[in-house]
């Protein structure tokens, strides 16, 4: 696939906000937040879409949701609850190809989403 931003930022390329970080997953603040916290949890290995994931990718999708969940409990966003999104192609809205999970907290969010 191609070099997106996000991948600038794994490289620390382009600055960002990071939030998290461990071997595989990288968290940074959204520059254009569409709440309180919004956050964007990538995997450093890009994937484009989720529906470019394959069955090796499984571990790598597993961990990028348990990072958000644990960044989560780390911030107490677990005890209000908190949204998580991922975007695919046009109709999701997808305008960065290297796959991104969206935690959204700090205020009630809405069904359904726009
Ligand atoms: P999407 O699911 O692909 O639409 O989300 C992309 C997000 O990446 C979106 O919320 C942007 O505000 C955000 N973003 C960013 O945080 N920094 C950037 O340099 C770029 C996009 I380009």
């Amino acid at each position: 696939m191609t070099d997106t931003i996000f991948s600038k930022i794994v490289r620390r390329e382009i600055p960002a906000d990071v939030v998290y970080e461990d071997t595989e997953v990288l968290g940074f603040r959204d520059l254009n937040p569409q709440a309180p916290v919004h956050v964007l949890f990538i995997p450093k290995r890009p994937i484009a879409t989720l529906d470019d994931a394959i069955p090796d990718d499984a571990e790598l999708l597993g961990k990028l949701l348990l990072a958000a969940a644990a960044y989560a409990r780390a911030e107490g966003f677990e005890k209000d609850g908190y949204r998580t999104v991922i975007n695919t192609r046009d109709h999701g809205g997808q305008t960065v190809f290297h796959i991104h999970v969206h935690l959204l907290a700090g205020r009630q969010m809405h069904w359904p989403p726009g």
